[in-house]
């Protein structure tokens, strides 16, 4: 399938490419070339960066199961018979993790039956690869089977640019997103800026791919790439294997950043060689020259990348990042003498390592090393130790090759090939609300509450042979690479670097694939949604935009600090009314720090005066009285993931605007496909002025253009106060705006 994609795009590519150079008077970037490779129509596109809106044609779709839901509900409101492009849904986010591998894959397939059945039947009829609960995590799967150097794949899941370690543009989407890609529409993007990552040097000892993303996200923040691709270039890029290369590009999303990718080389060959698709990597290796950047860009990169990093991999420190936020970073040996200061639990509760971020092979591999040291000087992990394989194929090969022994002896238990703990999917049976405990993982998210549903454990990541050593102390002020730990002869032991392989030896053993090939023609199949479901409901259209001025509407919640979509939309017991827009409206804003609740997801109704109720209560009332209403919110607004129920809840609870200091890309497109108003404050201090019982009016929507600022009116007591606040919709976003969304303006 996929050497069929890559015969169509790379047969294109070098006419499109000599247009666009000669269009743009200058060489073409790596992520330049996917991207111009890909246009819906080349021509008539403008390609400026940062400002134009650049319509594509995706290769593939991937989904998840905690997305998939939404996606398909609404590609179903298109009524088409067939997805338009190959895609596939992946179960891996809904099982959770308790008990041990077969365990919880058995009760996950009790309790989600009717979702299971409900994605199973819909990818039967539409012609949707699916594979089952087990079958590994989405990013994991996609980079064995269906990432291609130059290829350009949307995924209803923020960390899809995992895809960039097989050299292709991988990017996360919402649902409505995806479901227009299914229908055979072109998918919409700003065009990123770029970002060149210049590397050079080689990682040695515990420096590890996943060392190089923690560092950049320290250096450049959560905001650091917004609406920007990172391409990696230079000598070091090749020095780091494609499984390495995916663990960078999919914590890109960390950054905010669009996606990632690298240039294809020979660490790409042997990755899709040993994935089975020795032709694909040899049809690659004849068309390398499409694959990397122009020579020209390496020679004078300042000239095409907006901003430049350099890094060099010789010198880097094993970094660990968090509590809280992924860009809270220093490197190992620093991290004590921090977690003194400001009062950290050093004692670890427990340490997890592998998930869609880290289960490469050479990841288990060189874990298992600093595991097997352990066990010979005769230690156990003081920590409670998990393993999420990322997949089939590198469970029963960690198997095979005596890995998962090692981890059980040192005490560790392996769960199924699922997100579980890095979604909230997880009971820590020694967790207790409100008390902060330490827990390290080689995830990818460590915002409050994510891991064991406690908003006050402190989470940190690391590499996942970092994690196994801490599993090992259980402490998180050791530094593997400086200090010694007691053997149990009571002598001091010091860990060797760990050694691992890239990929293994003796090939990947094979368990139960766990993929269902859709029908030739689905046309006589139904799609099996109970109509008692407690967990699917059908989507009915949002009303359209009658036309006048949001006049006097009340403040939901100005929500203060970082306002991910965990805390928006929380995860963990949630995940199962992601197929039911009612039911998880419940949750809304139960994770935001409220500017005036003093506790989170509460606030005051202020048309009644009642206070300390839920977020989604007071939405209720003002819906069931006609009545919209406004949110702000802080910088960086709907941070993380994809999931669009971060902007289905508010739009379904009667939200009419959201006003922040800045929004993340993935989240300010849901809000606008599901006909919420994203305004940012022309001047950021504008924030403080909003004040509980203002009433707020948004004026002169007939006249919405693009570009235009928007008057903003806030009644109060003393009198009115006018601000102004931008937004970034183009001339068809308006459209989804003014027929109540994206999807309506489609029918
Ligand atoms: C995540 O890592 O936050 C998730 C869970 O994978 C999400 C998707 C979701 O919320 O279902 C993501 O990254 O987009
Ligand atoms: Fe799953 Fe975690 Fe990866 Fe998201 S980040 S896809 S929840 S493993």
């Amino acid at each position: 399938m996929s050497m069929d994609l890559a015969h169509a795009l790379y047969a294109k590519m070098p006419d499109v490419f000599a247009k666009a150079r000669k269009r743009f008077g200058r060489g073409l970037t790596l992520a330049e070339k996917i991207l111009v490779s890909h246009a819906d129509n080349f021509d008539s596109q403008n390609w400026e960066r940062g400002k134009a809106m650049l319509s594509l044609r995706p290769d593939r779709v991937a989904m998840q199961d905690a997305t998939a839901q939404m996606a398909v509900l609404q590609f179903m409101q298109a009524n088409k018979k067939k997805a338009a492009v190959p895609s596939t849904i992946h179960c891996d986010h809904l099982i959770r993790a308790e008990m041990g591998s077969q365990k919880d894959l058995l009760r996950a397939l009790d309790e989600n039956k009717e979702v299971y059945n409900f994605l199973a039947s819909a990818a039967k009829k539409y012609g949707i690869g699916f594979w089952k609960p087990g079958a590994g995590i989405i990013h994991q799967v996609v980079l064995e089977n269906y990432a291609f150097p130059g290829c350009l794949i949307i995924g209803t899941d923020s960390h899809t640019p995992n895809g960039g370690g097989l050299g292709g543009l991988a990017i996360g989407v919402g649902g409505a997103d995806a479901g227009e890609v299914m229908a055979g529409l072109p998918w919409e993007v700003l065009h990123p800026k770029l970002i060149g990552v210049r590397l050079t040097g080689k990682l040695n000892g515990w420096a590890s791919p996943k060392d190089v993303i923690l560092y950049l996200c320290g250096l450049l923040t959560v905001k650091g790439g917004t609406n920007k691709i990172v391409e990696y270039f230079g000598p070091g890029a090749e020095t780091i294997s494609a499984t390495g290369k995916g663990t960078i590009c999919n914590m890109g999303a960390e950054l905010g950043a669009t996606t990632s990718v690298f240039p294809f080389d020979e660490k790409m060959v042997a990755y899709m060689k040993i994935t089975d698709r020795a032709d694909l990597a040899g049809y690659a290796q004849s068309h390398r020259d499409l694959l990397v950047a122009d020579p020209e860009v390496a020679q004078s990169p300042e000239k095409y990348y907006d901003q430049i990093v350099e890094i060099d991999l010789s010198k880097l420190e094993p970094h660990v990042v968090g509590p809280h936020t992924p860009d809270l970073a220093r490197p190992i040996s620093k991290l004590k003498a921090e977690a003194q200061e400001k009062g950290y639990p050093v004692e670890l509760k427990a340490a997890l390592i592998g998930s869609c971020t880290n289960s490469s092979y050479e990841d288990i591999s060189r874990s298992a090393h600093v595991a097997q040291q352990a066990l010979k000087a005769g230690l156990k992990a003081k920590a409670s130790f998990l393993i999420s394989p990322g997949s089939e194929r590198i469970y029963h090969t960690m198997k095979r090759d005596g890995f998962l022994d090692t981890f059980e002896q040192l005490g560790g238990t392996v769960l199924s090939n699922s997100c579980g703990p890095c979604i909230g999917q997880w009971k820590r049976a020694d967790g207790i609300k409100g008390r902060a405990d330490s827990i390290v993982s080689s995830f990818n998210r460590n915002f409050p509450g994510r891991n064991d549903g406690i908003s006050e454990t402190l989470s940190f990541l690391a590499s996942p042979e970092v994690v196994t050593a801490y599993a090992i102390t259980g402490d998180l002020g050791f530094d593997p690479v400086n200090q010694a730990v007691k053997g149990v002869d009571g002598k001091d032991f010091k860990f060797q670097p760990p050694v691992g392989e890239e990929l293994p030896a003796k090939g990947f053993a094979k368990g139960e694939e766990g993929f269902v090939a859709p029908a030739e023609d689905g046309s006589n199949l139904t799609v099996d949604i109970p109509p008692t479901s407690e967990r699917l409901q059908l989507l009915q259209p949002f009303p359209k935009w009658d036309g006048k001025d949001f006049e006097k509407l009340p403040l939901l919640i100005k929500t203060k600090g970082k306002t991910t979509t965990d805390h928006i939309s929380p995860a963990g017991p949630w995940l199962k009314f992601r197929g039911h827009l009612d039911k998880i409206s419940d949750n809304m804003f139960l994770g935001a720090n409220n500017s005036f609740s003093s506790e989170p997801g509460k606030g005051t109704n202020v048309l009644t005066g009642e206070s300390n109720l839920t977020i989604a209560q007071i939405a209720r009332d003002y819906k069931a009285k006609g009545i919209g209403s406004i949110v702000v919110g802080d910088e960086n607004y709907g941070e993380g993931s994809s999931r669009e129920h971060a902007a289905m809840s508010p739009r379904f609870l009667n939200v009419r605007a959201v006003v922040t200091k800045s929004f993340a890309r993935i989240h300010e497109t849901n809000l606008k496909k599901q006909g919420i108003l994203p305004l940012t404050f022309a001047d950021p201090k504008d924030y403080e002025k909003i004040e509980q019982n203002d009433r707020i009016s948004i004026v002169d929507l007939a006249n919405l253009a693009p570009g235009k600022p928007v008057t903003v009116v806030l009644h109060k007591t003393g009198g009115d106060v006018k601000i102004q606040t931008n937004h970034s919709m183009t001339a068809q976003q308006i459209t989804w705006f003014k027929a109540g969304s994206a999807l309506n303006a489609l029918n």
